[in-house]
């Protein structure tokens, strides 16, 4: 590029960002912006800064043109509610692909597209699509400002909804710009609700379109969204790049990109553990990553609930951050006796999505308090009672929060931290004991390829329904699952990796009841992995892993009769398992790694003559 001749000076004033550096990097990021306005035909553009006065406007204007709901000022500060187009209210992995160069690259598990193909049906799609709107330009960094294991990106959008949500889930601002225009790699991100305004009819408060595509290219690091204004569909940064992007970065570059929360427990004798962990979607990652612990003595810190990226360090461990600045968290379920510390982090400056609206001007959903107010206004805009016989929040209802503004928040979150535990788990009803460490590393990424778990509602698809979701990561590994597995063995080759264990909270008595209390009493489960870790804990070895000889009860009355049964190995139910294991294995083919088959026979072995 002609730095001279394309970046003159007015061309950057137009956009009202004049980096230090006008450099040939910062000229090829106003063509790719102007290529794309050519192209989307967009009112006007703005270049988002990330200012609290362009925030306050922005969320302004939303509230007159009816996107948001401003909420009662003192109930609630600073906090709005959005409803949504009834047909996008979660991730839609049936429109989700993979447009690698190479099909196998894609993996069975994921649908690939003819990245060559694919483009030229989303030009199509995109030609004219934020006709009437204003197209925003959002730079943002994932992790710190130029922290050593931070990522860059540029979301382009023509929704405001989405510019004010990965304003609080981002790094948003000028730095970032000046990163680019410094010759930092970044990651092109390109978004349209699809529903161009003609001037004749009105907007509607959640624009989209029935025709949706997620689409990402990991061999030129780019995400194209269509139709959808849902979270992780519109919020490019979180689960397009943080994860399926990413995580082709991190096969190439010897790092990973997961699905984990991320803590920090202190034991009673001050001693600090990091624990990361991989569950499904709403499969308890926030209220984990919030925990407050019942066992005296013990405390939690938070540095991030929903993706990890690690990173091995010179000292031979390896090293997490939490790439997000804030939480999309589930709304349902959280309440005073589940996650407390979520319900105090709401108190202001929030975002929510699809729950129900209080008579008062403040917000409700199923699990806020144990009896329902009397009347509300349902996420779908209708009156509602108890009686109604529907629930007033949606399943998938979200809350969008800064993550600082947490009163469990780590002082030093934005700090990489070394790993000592990972956790895999998921809803099992059955099979899956509440915990079991891995022999090793190498039976740990047995484990973590085997995770199934229940469908839940933060995906299309029946609830309920049991599938395989290895790592947490079926809906977002950006690569061949097999090559994913065998970059996870590999990783595990540094001098003192992880210790892994599978958790299971949800197993359910033949009652339907779940077995475990859960939430804050989890931390009985988290006080014995980290004596595992310090070696003060005894185990038992069993045909899948070390089970606790005893978990710390002290206070809670969990009869004897569940926690026989939250323990019980059934072997034929875990020969069974190992059998639908073989079968997925066999989906990939030749690729899965061996270390993972002789895992797979050595568990059989044990099984048989356990
Ligand atoms: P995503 O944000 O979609 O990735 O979900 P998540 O993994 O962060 O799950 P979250 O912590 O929001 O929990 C999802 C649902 O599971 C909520 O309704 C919680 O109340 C419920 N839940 C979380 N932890 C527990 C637990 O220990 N026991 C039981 N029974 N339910 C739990
Ligand atoms: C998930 O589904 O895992 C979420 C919500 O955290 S979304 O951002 O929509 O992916
Ligand atoms: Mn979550």
């Amino acid at each position: 590029i002609d730095t001279a001749q394309t970046l003159s000076t007015t061309r950057i004033d137009a956009y009202g960002v004049t980096p230090t550096h006008a450099t040939a990097a910062f000229a090829e990021l106003l063509n790719w912006v102007e290529e794309t306005a050519d192209l989307t035909r967009p009112d006007r553009i703005h270049w988002v800064e990330g200012s609290d006065v362009e925030r306050e406007a922005l969320l302004a204007d939303m509230v007159d043109s009816g996107a948001l709901i401003k909420l009662d000022e003192t109930l609630r500060p600073g906090s709005y509610l959005a409803r949504s187009d009834e047909r996008d209210v979660a991730r839609l992995e049936s429109r989700t692909f993979i447009a690698s160069n190479s099909r196998d690259d894609a993996g069975p598990t994921n649908n690939w597209a003819d990245p060559a193909e694919m483009r030229g049906r989303l030009t199509a799609l995109f030609d004219g699509s934020m006709e009437g709107r204003t197209m925003y330009v959002v730079p943002f960094s994932m992790g710190k400002v130029g922290g050593p294991l931070s990522q860059i990106g540029v979301q382009i959008t023509d929704s405001p909804y989405a510019v004010a949500s990965i304003s609080i889930m981002t790094r948003v601002g000028a730095e970032v710009t000046e990163l680019i225009a410094g010759g930092s790699p970044w990651v092109r991100t390109i978004h349209s609700v699809g529903a161009p305004l003609d001037g004749s009819t009105p907007d509607v408060a959640w624009p989209s379109n029935d025709d949706k595509y997620i689409v990402h290219f990991p061999d030129t690091l780019e995400v194209m969204s269509f139709g959808s204004g849902y979270g992780g569909n519109a919020i490019l940064a979180k689960k397009c790049f943080a994860l399926r992007i990413a995580s082709v970065q991190g096969r190439n570059d010897g790092w990973m990109a997961e699905h984990m929360l991320l803590i920090r427990v202190v034991s009673p004798e001050g001693r600090a553990y990091h624990v990361a962990a991989a569950f499904p979607s709403a499969c308890g990652k926030t209220n984990l990553a919030m925990l407050r612990p019942t066992v005296p003595g013990w405390r939690v810190e938070t540095l991030g609930d929903d993706i990890a990226w690690i990173r091995p360090g010179s000292d031979g461990r390896l090293y997490a951050i939490n790439p997000e600045a804030g939480f999309f968290g589930v709304a349902p379920g959280t309440g005073v006796s589940t996650n407390i510390t979520a319900v105090e982090t709401l108190h202001r400056d929030v975002i929510f999505t699809n729950v129900a609206l209080t008579d008062d001007g403040d917000v409700w959903w199923e699990g806020l308090t144990d009896e329902a107010p009397e009347h509300l206004i349902d996420w779908r805009g209708d009156d509602w009672t108890p009686d109604s016989g529907r629930p007033a929040a949606h399943p998938n209802s979200r809350f969008t929060v800064s993550a600082a503004q947490s009163p469990s928040i780590a002082p030093d979150w934005e700090e990489a931290v070394p790993l000592d535990a990972i956790l895999f788990g998921g809803r099992r009803a059955s099979n899956v004991p509440l915990v079991v460490e891995a022999f090793d590393w190498g039976h740990g990424v047995f484990m973590g390829s085997t995770i199934s778990s229940e469908r839940t509602a933060a995906a299309e698809g029946t609830v309920g329904e049991l599938r395989r979701d290895p790592f947490a990561m079926m809906p977002f590994c950006g690569y061949n699952m097999a090559d994913y597995f065998a970059h996870w063995v590999e990783m595990g080759e540094v001098a003192s990796p992880p210790a892994i264990f599978q958790v299971n909270w949800f197993r359910k008595g033949t009652d339907g009841r779940f077995l475990w209390p859960g939430f804050g009493e989890n931390s009985r489960v988290i006080e014995w992995v980290v004596r595992r870790i310090e070696g003060a804990a005894p185990a038992v070895d069993s045909p899948i892993g070390r089970l606790p000889e005893e978990l710390n009860l002290d206070g809670i009355d969990v009869p004897q009769a569940d926690l026989d049964e939250l323990f019980a190995i059934d072997a034929e139910g875990w020969l069974a398992e190992a059998d639908m294991t073989e079968a997925f294995y066999d989906t990939f083919g030749d690729r899965i790694p061996d270390a993972l088959r002789e895992q797979l026979a050595a568990l059989r072995a044990r099984l048989a003559s356990p």
